[in-house]
């Protein structure tokens, strides 16, 4: 288990994130503190959603002919594909699926649901579970048999420019949403060979995890008219004529959460951006005998302050000793500990540490500016994280003339490479036989140089990486 795994494992254990002992592989159980984290991170992405998709909520069981009515698209899923075959002691007469992912259970409802352009665009999406027999070795919350939090937008246009936009919109969003999170990403057109089974094109978000290696958060597929010819979902036009739709889908996963942890986590355990933490604050008295109720009113009332200001706070005021709450919430990344003393009050003054940064400062206090003071640095905390993050994964990215090059810098460095390349396929395949890792994608296009492997003028810039 390399470093990064054991430091992975062993925090979502302490933090109490998910419980991964539950007896079915891949399949975990969300606990307190991570169900937190994971709500807070939805209402943030429900939040952007809502501006202009509605959500939706579909069965979970596919019948066995819809799913295979899209040829390519369950190819691409047929080794995926969980089955129920029995209600109770009885064969069922047609086998169903638990959903691998959504277009074959949505796409026969659109067929009636779409009858218009003037029913249309359509943006609609659902937060659900989905099953994945991933037959990869399968990682606590990075790559899971039941995604437990998949969030799947589906949207369906009039034309190809309608969906080609969309495509650029849901970019938008799902940046927006990643830098909430400070999560820094490259977006890259994957290449052909590794788009989502039924897609014109993929566009994809890939992070950095601490041991270099890449991760996929996220995909923006461009389903052109595939779906739209199988299911038979046209509109009528102004006109009166039929024609069938253009369509994309996007998607998320519990790889978000994964990534927050890993990224920003840090040798004393998790350190959360303030928009998803739990906690945003937590009081620590510093009590002794003298002055203990003063201190402790004084605490209560701070906290009552902040949460009728929709701060979330919490007042520790167990019969512990300090040090062993300060390791506690660390570990547990609260952005902001407030320690107070009887001293403190008598000379308005409270300590206040910041995970981020673990500083340590004696911070002055007024009741009338509190609430704005800690919010100023509760921003600050978010800002920082983010800068930081990106900071790390810019230096990780590093241009290579040759494949010599390539190699050595995935050797010692790891992280991400950027090259010219021609495009072609089978170009592609040979750079990735002999690098041994994926090509990601093409970030964007080029005028001048050659390629990386075959020598012919380049059409992009490509990444190069260790994937998970
Ligand atoms: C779609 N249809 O399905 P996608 N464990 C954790 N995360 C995963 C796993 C897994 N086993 N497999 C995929 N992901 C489209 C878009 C509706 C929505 C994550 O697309 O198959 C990856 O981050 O590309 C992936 O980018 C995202 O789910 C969407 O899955």
């Amino acid at each position: 288990m390399s470093e990064f795994s054991e430091w992975f494992h062993n925090i979502l254990e302490e933090a109490q994130i998910i419980d991964t002992r539950y007896p079915i592989k891949g399949m975990h159980v969300w606990q307190p503190q991570g169900f937190k984290i994971r709500k807070y991170a939805l209402k943030l992405l429900r939040e952007l959603l809502d501006e202009d998709h509605e959500e939706v909520l579909f069965p979970l069981l596919i019948p066995e002919d819809e799913l295979a009515k899209e040829a390519i698209h369950v190819k691409g899923f047929e080794e995926e594909v969980y089955w129920v075959t029995h209600g109770g002691l009885t064969p069922l007469n047609k086998k169903l699926a638990l959903r691998p992912t959504s277009e074959t259970a949505m796409y026969p409802m659109f067929n009636l649901w779409v009858r218009s352009h003037t029913d249309l665009p359509m943006k609609l999406y659902q937060i659900v579970n989905t099953f994945r027999y991933e037959t990869k070795h399968t990682r606590p919350l990075i790559r899971v048999r039941e995604i437990t939090t998949f969030k799947e937008a589906h949207t369906i246009h009039v034309d190809y420019e309608g969906a080609q936009k969309q495509v650029e919109n849901a970019i938008e969003l799902y940046s927006n949403f990643f830098d909430y999170l400070g999560i820094p990403f490259v977006v890259t057109r994957r290449p052909d060979w590794d788009k989502f089974p039924g897609a014109d094109y993929t566009m994809a978000f890939d992070t950095l995890m601490p041991d270099g290696k890449t991760l996929q958060i996220g995909t923006v597929h461009n389903l052109g008219q595939t779906f739209a010819h199988t299911f038979d979902i046209t509109y009528e036009t102004a006109e009166g004529e039929h024609e069938h739709v253009y369509q994309t889908c996007y998607g998320l996963s519990d790889r978000v959460i994964a990534s927050i942890i890993g990224i920003h986590g840090d040798s004393s355990g998790l350190v959360l951006p303030p928009s998803v933490a739990p906690y945003q604050v937590v009081i620590v008295p510093v009590l002794f005998k003298k002055g203990a109720q003063t201190v402790l009113d004084f605490c209560n009332h701070l906290k009552n302050m902040l949460k009728d200001n929709g701060i979330r706070v919490h007042l520790d005021d167990r019969d512990l000793r300090a040090g062993k709450k300060y390791y506690e919430w660390e570990m547990r990344g609260v952005p902001l500990r407030l320690e107070i003393g009887l001293r403190d009050i008598e000379n308005k003054k409270i300590v206040l540490l910041r995970r981020d940064t673990m500083d340590k400062e004696t911070f002055d206090y007024q009741e009338e500016t509190i609430i704005t003071d800690l919010n100023k640095i509760l921003n600050g905390i978010t800002q920082n994280l983010k800068t930081m993050a990106w900071e790390k994964f810019n230096s990780d990215i590093r241009p290579a003339t040759s494949l010599q090059d390539a190699l050595d810098i995935l050797k010692e460095d790891k992280g991400i490479v950027s090259f010219d390349w021609c495009g072609d396929e089978s170009c592609g395949r040979e750079i990735e036989e002999i690098v041994k890792v994926d090509i990601l994608g093409v970030s964007e296009e080029v005028h001048e140089g050659k390629c990386i492997n075959c020598g012919s003028p380049a059409k992009s810039r490509a990444l190069l990486a260790k994937t998970y």
